[in-house]
């Protein structure tokens, strides 16, 4: 696998970043840390561990429809090449699949995941290979930067996957924000498949984000073990409790961290203490969830026409196979 690195080393402010945003966080009046922030690799590594709990239903769910549609898709793109574009890798699993199904139709792919993780990329290389009729370049920056490298350099059709209910964690105004932004980056005729985890029954979805391995709360725990360690702070990782709940109003589960006494948090990178009163709780995400409905006005709204929603047999999850008009 080729990586193609697009982030100059003096653009990349990574850690500063971090720092900005956990002081801006953990400085408002509601207190809340950036969701994007839970991937270090600690963070990976937990995130692997939910999406192999029975109670995490969403990848399980994803993947068997990805299964089911492995030789359907190739069957309707009808195309003897395409550029199978990724943003954000995970481990390969589920892009495979569906590069698979491709090369047994007979047609040509260039894969191109995208993320702004050099390491993420390093790993996924090692978990899926070139072979006969499949290339791989993993382009190394922000989503939009990294589309637009793609569409530079080939005018192959464009299959762009979005998928595990990624797009969950925008808030809705946010979402069709950005589906404009994919939008503007495609020519007409491009494709995308992107993942929704579906509304559903509230006691299906509170299980997945308090799971009984305890994994989703050792992921949010993990955020104030980072900024333990790169940023020095003092957390008592025993004092803060996980609350996930759904949030009918919003349609979205939410995560907090829930300070169990009154306490200040010393930390060295800031030379300063952060108060918490008891109880008081830090939001870090949002996983909103969707009718079909939600779906078919953000395609709309978006300038996609949708092709078809593919399901599993719960109607627990739903990828939907847009083409750009
Ligand atoms: C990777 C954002 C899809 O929201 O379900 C899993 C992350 N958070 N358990 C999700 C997550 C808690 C996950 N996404």
């Amino acid at each position: 696998m080729k990586i193609s690195n697009l982030i100059e080393d003096h653009q990349w402010a990574g850690e500063d970043t971090f720092a900005t945003d956990i002081h801006a966080g953990l400085s408002a009046p509601i207190k809340s840390i950036s969701a994007k922030y839970f991937y270090d690799d600690r963070g990976s590594e937990l995130f692997q561990k939910i999406t192999q709990v029975e109670d995490y239903y969403l990848t399980r769910k994803e993947y068997s429809i990805l299964n089911d549609i492995q030789s359907v898709l190739p069957r309707k793109l009808k195309l003897k090449e395409i550029d199978i574009v990724e943003l954000g890798v995970g481990d390969g699993h589920k892009s495979r699949l569906l590069i698979d199904g491709f090369l047994e139709g007979g047609c040509q792919v260039k894969f191109y995941p995208i993320d702004i993780s050099s390491k993420a990329m390093e790993l996924l290389g090692t978990n899926i290979r070139d072979r006969p009729g499949l290339e791989i370049e993993g382009v190394v920056a922000d989503y939009f930067a990294g589309l637009s490298y793609v569409s530079k350099k080939s005018k192959r059709n464009q299959l762009v996957l979005f998928l595990g209910s990624n797009i969950g964690n925008f808030d809705r105004g946010f979402s069709l924000e950005f589906l404009r932004s994919l939008r503007a980056s495609l020519d007409k005729g491009a494709y995308a498949l992107i993942g929704f985890d579906l509304k559903k029954d509230v006691r299906v979805l509170s299980k997945a984000y308090n799971d009984g391995e305890g994994y989703t709360e050792q992921f949010n725990l993990n955020l104030l073990r980072r900024i333990n360690n790169e940023l020095g702070g003092s957390f008592d990782l025993d004092s803060f409790q996980h609350h996930g709940f759904y949030n009918p109003r919003l349609g979205t589960m939410e995560s907090y961290l829930v300070s169990l006494k009154s306490q200040d948090i010393f930390i060295d990178r800031f030379g300063k203490s952060f108060h918490f009163e008891e109880f008081e709780p830090i939001h870090l995400e949002y996983s909103f969830k969707f009718l079909e409905s939600d779906i078919n006005r953000l395609a709309e709204q978006s300038g996609f026409r949708i092709v078809e929603h593919f399901s599993d047999s719960d109607r627990y999850f739903i990828d939907s196979l847009w083409e750009a008009v």
